[in-house]
């Protein structure tokens, strides 16, 4: 088991509007700080949805563009894009994502319900997401919010190899409503069902199964994410400041399963990008 503990922080997301919740890093320059200070924190990858002037999601390519520049000029931090955008985002545009240039992007394994919407990830958006990824190096994290995904990551595998660098880095999303609970048990059992390619993994609960999943995932020696866009609260009805005090805390708890943070330079290693800037081979 690694005593070295990849944190990503997901610092927005694509549901939670900035009226509803005024200190949500929404323009480029709040991103920006924000990346800074989860980096000093302990964070070594931040996973990121952009707005747009009026704070609402965006694929817009040369702001996704600017993003993963000033990330990369201000921080040392893997740059992961997402690929799943808000429930709203047309396929053809979530594939235009890659052309930003990120060293990273997520890439969810299969449609999920996600409330009352549908998180829409058919099985041949996800092979054409993949391939491009491959061809222009830029290291998936598959993103796993049921246990039938985990199959799917299989077959993919299985398919098309290997990623770009060759390692499997994986992310079970946890507690959304419609995908697999933000439990132990679940964890426990998506786990014990990774494929052997997998080289390394992180867990992420939703809302009320944030601490469960964080608990659970460094009790097995998995990773963290944490971040605003996926919990609000720092504790029952309490709003959370800021991304930073997310990313202190799992620093805590991973301090307490003495494990250490990883650096930037570290989570490139884990994920198999190259030492500096620049996609994988
Ligand atoms: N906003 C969700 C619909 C991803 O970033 O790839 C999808 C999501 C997953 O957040
Ligand atoms: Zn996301």
């Amino acid at each position: 088991m690694s005593s070295a503990l990849l944190i990503t922080v997901a610092p927005t997301g694509a549901e939670t509007s900035k009226t509803d919740c005024p200190q949500l890093p929404t323009t480029l320059a709040e991103l920006v700080a924000t990346a800074r200070e989860c980096e000093a924190a302990g964070a070594g990858m931040i996973h990121v949805h952009i707005r747009d002037d009026d704070h609402r999601p965006s694929l817009d390519l040369s702001r996704l563009t600017d993003t993963v520049q000033a990330l990369h000029e201000a921080t040392d931090l893997v740059v992961q894009l997402s690929t799943g955008g808000s429930v709203h985002d047309p396929l053809d545009q979530r594939l235009k994502v890659l052309d930003a240039a990120p060293d990273s992007c997520s890439l969810t394994m299969g449609t999920t319900n996600f409330g009352d919407d549908v998180f829409s990830n058919p099985w041949p958006f996800i092979c054409e997401l993949y391939q491009l990824a491959q061809d222009r190096g830029v290291v998936p994290e598959f993103e796993l919010f049921d246990l039938g995904h985990v199959t799917a990551l299989e077959r993919l595998l299985g398919k098309y190899g290997l990623p770009p660098g060759g390692n499997v880095h994986v992310d079970f999303v946890m507690g959304v409503p419609g995908g697999m609970p933000g439990t132990a048990a679940a964890l426990v059992a998506g786990v014990a069902a990774l494929p052997p390619e997998v080289t390394s993994w992180s867990a992420t609960g939703i809302g009320r199964s944030t601490l469960p999943v964080m608990l659970a995932s460094l009790a097995q020696g998995g990773h963290l994410r944490v971040g605003m866009e996926d919990v609000l609260t720092i504790s029952r009805g309490v709003p959370v400041d800021s991304n930073a005090q997310l990313v202190e805390r799992a620093v805590t708890a991973g301090r307490v399963a003495q494990r250490v943070p990883m650096s930037g330079a570290e989570a490139r290693a884990l994920l198999g990008l190259p030492e500096t800037g620049g996609s994988a081979a």
